[in-house]
């Protein structure tokens, strides 16, 4: 059911490739006029007057203007409902200058065509059914995809993973919703039709499901915006060194005083397919400078918000300095986070006093999952130990092809109010509460489930959704 969609067929066009001068680019022409429109403007070498029917073939010809020639370039025909929109759709293939490109689009500008919104191909494919909207929010992810997670995540979302899983289940509450208004229409004669055991058995499995699917939105959220990583630690330890070297460029600035780094520096780094987050934070301590102590309070604001803490801890400082540092950051550290203790500059001491005075006390004050590496940032050492370390815990590697991990907000929020209208059904349901109840609960579970594959949607929901995608796409 699409709630109050405006579902226009005019005819749109726009580029498909990025702006810039490039060898080649691709603009994109879809509605019930684009062959026609096309034919208005491109000959063919072979002049036979079919061409525009001859779809998925390629057509070379040149584009003019008035007799004058444009540029010579290949077009490409598909027939409704055979295409990416499910409407006829011509692409051209053009020379990549921004002149030629910018006299294409202003012909079929003034052959009828106007140029498409953003999203606009990807809208129409979805409202002629050729995806559905998790499908189609697949594809912006899978063009904003920068590593092979994100690329794995956004293919398996487009070939309908959960989504279909899901429509299946909510057909099954439907039917049972149907089931329950029948009984209202007879309330009088005391029949039961649907029957509740088997309603609450679905509305158990629908829950397991969707509390499966929730409980990956945190490696869904990383693999798609980068694994948020904090290094944090006692000015000078040496934390911007680190994401220097991480990094592999001078990205932060270094100094010997303690106090350089005021605000919060992040970028990003793609390891082993992963993308992290890394900020590098001011250094904590007590101090009385106005600006320092805002860049501090920042640094324990990031602390909140990453997947994993890196401690820095400078190895020429006592083993109970170190011991302290350790114990108040782990206060703050919640469960659902990764705690590394990375010891650093191990280049200024004695391999023998980092066993006896270091290693051994401190592996003693690290909790069952936390973790502990000795590196020098300086000299690149153990630096893949590291990185292998965090690699290890984020355990996205472990996520196979198959596995289905949520990584969309839009339909994480869906299955959180899913779920809670499921569990009043299920309370209901258990405490004997009357069939309308009932009914409004599991409406507003449905509606919620269908807003996911868009078997419920409207303008609002569909404009936010497509205002995020590229023109042309
Ligand atoms: N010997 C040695 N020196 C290091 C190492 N890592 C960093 N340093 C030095 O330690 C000093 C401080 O380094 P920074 O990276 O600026 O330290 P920071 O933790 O970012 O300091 P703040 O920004 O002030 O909090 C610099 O002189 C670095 O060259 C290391 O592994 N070995
Ligand atoms: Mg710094």
């Amino acid at each position: 059911m699409l709630l109050n969609f405006t579902h226009s067929t005019d005819t749109i066009c726009a580029t498909a490739t990025a702006t810039g001068t490039a060898a080649l680019a691709v603009i994109r022409i879809s509605g019930t006029q684009a062959k026609h429109i096309v034919s208005q403007i491109f000959t063919p070498v072979r002049s036979n007057n079919h061409w525009i029917h001859e779809g998925y073939k390629l057509h070379y010809g040149s584009i003019h203007n008035n007799g004058s020639h444009v540029d010579d370039v290949l077009v490409s025909v598909f027939s409704a409902p055979h295409s990416y929109t499910g409407e006829d759709s011509v692409e051209i293939s053009c020379h990549g200058s921004q002149y030629i490109v910018q006299e294409i689009l202003k012909l079929l500008l003034t052959q009828g065509a106007r140029l498409a919104k953003a999203g606009e191909f990807t809208k129409r494919a979805y409202l002629n059914g050729k995806l559905d909207l998790s499908q189609a929010e697949a594809v912006a992810d899978l063009i904003a995809s920068s590593s092979k997670a994100a690329h794995q995540l956004a293919v398996s979302q487009m070939k309908g993973n959960y989504a279909h899983e899901l429509s299946d289940l909510r057909a099954q509450l439907l039917h049972f919703s149907a089931m329950l208004e029948l009984e209202l229409d007879f309330a009088e004669e005391d029949v039961e039709f649907a029957n509740r055991e088997e309603l609450q058995k679905l509305a158990h499995t629908i829950l397991a499901r969707i509390e499966h699917l929730t409980n990956s939105f945190s490696i869904g959220n990383a693999i798609k915006n980068g694994v948020p990583v904090c290094i944090i630690g006692e000015p000078n330890v040496g934390k911007s060194t680190l994401l220097n070297t991480i990094l592999n460029e001078d990205r932060a600035i270094v100094s010997d005083i303690a106090g350089t780094t005021r605000d919060v520096i992040e970028d990003t780094m793609i390891i082993d397919g992963i993308t992290f987050r890394f900020m590098d934070t001011a250094g904590i301590r007590t101090t009385d400078n106005h600006v320092e102590q805002l860049g501090i309070n920042r640094t324990f604001a990031k602390i909140e918000q990453a997947t994993i803490v890196l401690l820095l801890v400078d190895a020429l400082q006592s083993t109970s300095l170190i011991q302290q540092q350790i114990a108040a950051i782990q206060q703050r550290v919640q469960p659902h986070q990764h705690f590394i203790v990375v010891v650093n500059k191990i280049d200024l001491i004695p391999a023998e006093q980092r066993e006896k005075h270091i290693e051994t006390p401190l592996a003693a004050q690290l909790g069952a999952n936390d973790a502990i590496v000795y590196i020098s940032a300086k000299q690149h050492k153990n630096i893949h130990e590291l990185t292998s370390l965090l690699v290890a815990k984020t355990q996205l590697n472990n996520c196979g092809a198959n596995d289905i991990i949520l990584s969309n907000a839009r339909h994480y929020e869906c299955l959180v109010n899913a779920a809670d209208s499921l569990q009043t059904v299920l309370q209901g349901l258990q405490q004997g509460v009357s069939n309308e109840l009932v009914c409004i609960d599991l409406r507003h579970a449905l509606h919620a489930i269908g807003e996911i594959t868009g078997a419920i949607s409207n303008d609002e929901t569909l404009g936010h959704i497509f205002k995020n995608f590229c023109i042309g796409k």
